[in-house]
């Protein structure tokens, strides 16, 4: 008997320590590398997304975020995961427009502009967003945008003319070509280098949502804030698909709905965050401005002559965002 019962016993325990050990072989910490700094919203929704992910797998895939471009600089980000180095990331999908003009039909100016048309944006451009990626062997999770960009300066903007020579910040080729087309002189900043680049005057304007504005506290450096509300650029977040193949089926069905969840919930976080975040510009001392007409018809000329050629060069892609778009 006492034999027997020892035999069973340690059994059980050979069965308990090879079960551990199972699990232990089959949970996967995956690092993931944003761009934007921890008081972000965008970093706030992943860190949520990473926790839901945490808990509906049972600690058996935990996601760890490297923010504020610590583990991969933020143009690096997209390579780093197609080429396997991360299994996940986040990235400005506007980054990409010199890749593909689709990526970055969301920073054309003036042509997604609220948060309704950007969501039908978002259903048009996704489909082909997703092929686009497919082919670098990167899945999309999901997608959340920033609120309305608007335009940042040291004085009043009435009219186009008042940009000439100034030196704006930047961040994608659109927005490049668009601070050009209005006789700026762009340079390319990233959001945790801003308080320096204006600081040492590198830079003396920018067109940027009510939250970087905020977050980098703009009224150190700067006055004016006028709300021109010229698109609703957005972030994604894809996977690596070999990686993704790798995790059980149980895992894979909840990395999806934890970013079905994260796209809703970013979505929702970014509304708020254009009237909260306005509002500190606001209490801050920045002046909130509505945009003289003047203004706005010259930026939308802009925007007008920057469509025109982004339809000559987005193809067939193009054709079917903007047709699926309504536009
Ligand atoms: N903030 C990011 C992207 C758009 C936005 O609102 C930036 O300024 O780089």
């Amino acid at each position: 008997m006492e034999t027997n019962f020892k035999t069973l016993k340690t059994g059980l325990m050979g069965a308990a320590l090879s079960v551990a050990l199972t699990s232990a072989a089959t949970a996967a910490s995956w690092d993931m590398p944003t761009p934007y700094p921890d008081k972000t919203f965008h970093t706030q929704n992943i860190a949520a997304f990473a926790k839901d992910v945490g808990e509906a797998t049972g600690g058996k895939l935990t996601i760890k975020l490297h923010s504020a471009g610590s583990l991969f600089k933020h143009k690096e980000i997209k390579n780093a995961v197609r080429g396997g180095q991360v299994p996940i990331g986040e990235f400005f999908l506007g980054l990409l427009a010199n890749e593909h003009p689709a990526f970055g039909v969301d920073t054309q100016p003036f042509l997604a502009t609220n948060y309704d048309d950007a969501r039908k944006l978002w259903a048009a451009q996704r489909p082909v967003v997703e092929k686009l990626l497919d082919k670098q062997k990167l899945m999309v999770l999901f997608s959340v945008p920033w609120p309305p960009q608007g335009l940042y300066t040291k004085k009043e903007i009435a009219a186009v003319g008042n940009l000439k020579g100034l030196k704006f910040r930047t961040y994608n080729p659109t927005l490049e070509k668009f601070a050009k087309l209005a006789g700026a002189a762009p340079t390319q900043v990233q959001v945790p280098d801003i308080p320096q680049a204006f600081a040492t005057g590198r830079v003396e304007a920018m067109i940027t949502s009510p939250s970087t504005g905020a977050n980098s506290k703009a009224w150190d450096f700067l006055s004016h804030y006028t709300d021109i509300q010229a698109w609703v650029p957005k972030n994604i977040v894809v996977v690596n698909k070999r990686a993704f193949r790798k995790l059980d089926k149980s895992l894979q069905k909840a990395v999806l709905a934890a970013a079905k969840k994260a796209e809703a919930r970013g979505w929702e976080m970014s509304m708020k965050e254009t009237a909260t975040k306005t509002g500190i510009l606001k209490s801050n001392g920045i002046q909130i401005i509505k945009p003289s007409s003047a203004l706005m018809d010259g930026l939308k000329k802009i925007g007008a002559e920057m469509m025109t050629d982004w339809k000559k060069s987005a193809g067939a892609e193009g054709k079917k965002i903007l047709s699926s778009y309504g536009n």
